[in-house]
């Protein structure tokens, strides 16, 4: 039985899912949620993730949401299959743990909110607020300096390999760079740069690309 993965293919959140199951070579079956109608909020859906939100995964009896603790699942159980993204000794995994929790606290939310403000409201005919986004591109300009020293002493954010700690980033970075016009904090960074430019060329997210255009 295929894994189902709920959510549009479009979205942030299902795409680092995504992302991870190319990555490993697991097929899946997407299950198209509407957000626009708010399909998220109703009971039905309610039932599979009690916050309204994408994605959800079914793997045969066993339902999960987070994408985060999702893609922590999948490379676990197929540890054995594709890329190793989780590390391998005690020290390796937590410093992929120490990454991506940088990823969800210091980064995403900064990236959300500025989204939002400068696409997402304007989209749906409100005003952003753009005072708001540019406090969250000036403390982004922090982060991506954080960034920057650690990629100028190792090619991947937990070390020498691509893991989840990197792939986590691709969707929020990719909408940084394509949809918000703030590709500057990745260019103006000679490794966060080089490591975008290397991460984004994987032929797994090529590949998520093409299902999300
Ligand atoms: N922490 C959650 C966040 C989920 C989330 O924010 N999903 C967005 C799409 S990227 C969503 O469902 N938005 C619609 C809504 O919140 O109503 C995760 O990583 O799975």
């Amino acid at each position: 039985m295929v894994m189902k993965v709920y959510g549009p293919v479009r979205a942030a959140c299902p795409q680092r899912v995504l992302a991870c199951l190319v990555e490993k070579g697991v097929e899946f079956e997407v299950v198209h949620v509407d957000l626009d109608s708010g399909e998220q909020k109703r009971p039905d859906f309610l039932l599979r993730q009690p916050f309204g939100q994408v994605p959800v995964v079914e793997d045969g009896d066993f339902r999960l949401f987070e994408s985060r603790a999702i893609i922590r699942y999948i490379a676990a159980k197929y540890a054995e299959q594709g890329p190793d993204l989780l590390g391998k000794s005690l020290e390796e995994k937590a410093v992929v743990d120490q990454w991506l929790e940088v990823e969800a606290h210091n980064f995403n939310e900064l990236v959300y909110t500025l989204v939002l403000q400068l696409l997402i409201l304007p989209r749906m005919g409100e005003r952003g607020d753009l005072a708001l986004a540019h406090t969250c591109e000036q403390k982004l300009e922090k982060v991506f300096d954080v960034y920057e020293q650690r990629l100028s002493k190792s090619r991947y954010l937990a070390g020498d390999s691509f893991t989840l700690a990197d792939l986590s980033h691709l969707p929020a970075i990719r909408n940084l760079v394509k949809e918000a016009g703030m590709a500057h904090l990745v260019t103006e960074r000679k490794s966060v740069s080089a490591w975008w430019e290397d991460i984004s060329n994987r032929a797994a997210w090529k590949k998520v690309m093409e299902l999300a255009a």
